[in-house]
């Protein structure tokens, strides 16, 4: 898949008679943030959408809001020594980014993936300090993560590298500090050795994590609560139009969590996905993968930690090596594996193959040329920090539950998560309504950042 980011020079669009100021604050951080282009791209998405808020605004200006919510409030980086089985000594590299702490602890996943480095941390930490404004909940922005890789570890060597990793960041974190969850490649079992390990050393049971498993503090519906989100989002966006998923055809990237419970709603609620992917290439199966198929892939992917390839070779349908998903014809598309995943060529694709949603359970999965082609082509798009926002939100959910000492049951978090994704789509409504089309890359921006904005002036310069 592409990794390649694209440059302010190459993209200046959708900042109108803003453009100037645009141009001038990215010219602020751009130099001496040359190296974190990740980073950059998403400061830039939203520097477009409240530049002209801030200018309408002389209180958000004169107090550098923007300028405060790019630099972190802290960055931790510490050095990972663990053992793997051959007896030899590993070093790794730990990170947590903890980016805003205005409208509450920190909070955000951990990423364990070879690619991992401070600015894909630092994209995430500030992507995750709207997302998490717009939950309604009370979380502020963080991430972490690590450079290790957890492809072809023993379940030895991946709880050593979670202990080591867990004894450094264990000084930083706190159930009203900051609450690490999952991301890519942290799944239930290395919360499960983070958390244990965490509790080992600070000799307290509390809720500083979130995604434990539901004998330890865990809440249900929240392994599920990032795609089934995503499709909630998909389908408050079609409800604008009258429509639904019901009947359309369906292609999602990934194969991971979010991929996983993507398509599981999707089955549900009527839909046909075609596609499942991963690193090495994606699977097409016209017929539609059924609820026994993706059963196989849970079985495959969580407990045998195999390739999707797998999957074609069982059920004989094609598999494309080295390739996305995105050539395929469908009406909605759900990119759920990494950033960078769906560029401009995609993009147009997709349009031009009649694919009229696109509901992002990846954080910035679409370069900023592919956001482009889909503002312009006035298809219904919902960007990351609304459409996911719903694995975050059980989260939260997850926190209210270990502060009360009790559990709820799968409807009332279901119920609440449903409820949560209406409320971001009414508010991405209410910031991106344009005429009759609705920008929600607009709304969300807005809306988050007007939240943790009132919140920084409130507690004054610090
Ligand atoms: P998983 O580790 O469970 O799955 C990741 C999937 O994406 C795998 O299929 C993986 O393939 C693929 N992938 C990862 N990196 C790359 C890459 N560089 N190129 C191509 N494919 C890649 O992670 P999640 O499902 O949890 O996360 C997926 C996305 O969703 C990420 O962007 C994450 O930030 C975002 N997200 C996750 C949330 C959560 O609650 N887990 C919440 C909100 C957003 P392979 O196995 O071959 O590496
Ligand atoms: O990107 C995300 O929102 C996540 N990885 C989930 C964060 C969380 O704290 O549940």
């Amino acid at each position: 898949m592409s990794e390649s980011v694209e440059t302010m020079s190459e993209t200046a669009v959708a900042g109108g008679e803003y453009q100037a100021q645009i141009e001038e604050f990215m010219g602020t951080i751009r130099d001496r943030l040359v190296n974190q282009p990740e980073f950059l791209q998403a400061v830039e998405e939203v520097a477009e959408s409240v530049i002209p808020v801030i200018e309408k605004n002389p209180r958000y200006k004169e107090a550098k809001i923007l300028e405060r919510l790019t630099e972190p409030d802290k960055v931790f980086m510490f050095r990972v020594c663990w053992v793997d089985d051959k007896g030899e000594v590993q070093v790794n590299r730990g990170f947590r980014v903890q980016m805003c702490g205005a409208i509450g602890p920190y909070k955000g996943g951990l990423r364990f993936h070879p690619s991992v480095n401070l600015s894909i941390l630092k994209f995430l930490a500030f992507e995750q300090v709207f997302k998490n404004a717009l939950t309604t909940l009370p979380m502020g922005g963080g991430k972490g993560g690590s450079n290790f890789d957890p492809k072809g570890k023993s379940d030895r060597e991946i709880m050593n590298f979670c202990q080591a990793f867990m004894s450094k960041l264990c000084h930083h974190i706190g159930p009203r500090t900051d609450v690490p969850a999952g991301d890519i490649g942290v799944g239930s079992r290395e919360i499960g050795y983070l958390f244990g390990q965490y509790k080992n050393i600070r000799n307290e049971f509390v809720g500083v994590l979130t995604g434990k498993g539901i004998e330890y503090g865990g809440s249900l519906v929240r392994p599920e609560a990032t795609g089934y989100g995503a499709v909630y989002f998909a389908q408050n966006m079609l409800g604008t139009k009258g429509d639904n998923l019901e009947g359309k055809t369906v292609v999602v990237s990934g194969a991971g969590n979010v991929a996983q419970y993507t398509a599981e709603k999707v089955i549900h609620l009527g839909g046909k996905v075609v596609t499942l992917s991963d690193s090495a290439g994606y699977i097409h199966d016209p017929a539609g993968v059924d609820t026994e198929k993706l059963a196989f892939v849970m079985d495959l992917k969580n407990n045998k930690r195999g390739r999707i390839k797998e999957y074609a070779e069982k059920y004989g349908c094609e598999y494309h090596e080295g390739k996305t998903p995105w050539e395929v014809p469908c009406d909605a598309a759900f990119p759920s594996a990494t950033q960078n995943e769906l560029n401009e060529e995609d993009a147009k694709t997709l349009v031009s193959n009649g694919c009229f949603v696109i509901s992002e359970g990846a954080n910035m999965p679409c370069t900023p040329k592919a956001t482009a082609v889909f503002l312009k082509a006035k298809v219904l798009y919902g960007p990351g920090k609304a459409a996911n926002a719903g694995g975050v939100a059980v989260s939260g959910l997850e926190m209210t539950q270990n502060a009360l000492m009790l559990g709820w049951t799968r409807d009332a978090v279901d119920n609440k998560l449903q409820a949560i994704m209406k409320d971001i789509h009414e508010n991405c409504v209410k910031h991106g309504k344009d005429g009759d089309y609705v920008d929600y890359v607009k709304g969300a921006n807005i809306a988050g950042f007007i939240k943790v904005a009132d919140a920084m002036l409130a507690q004054g310069i610090i």
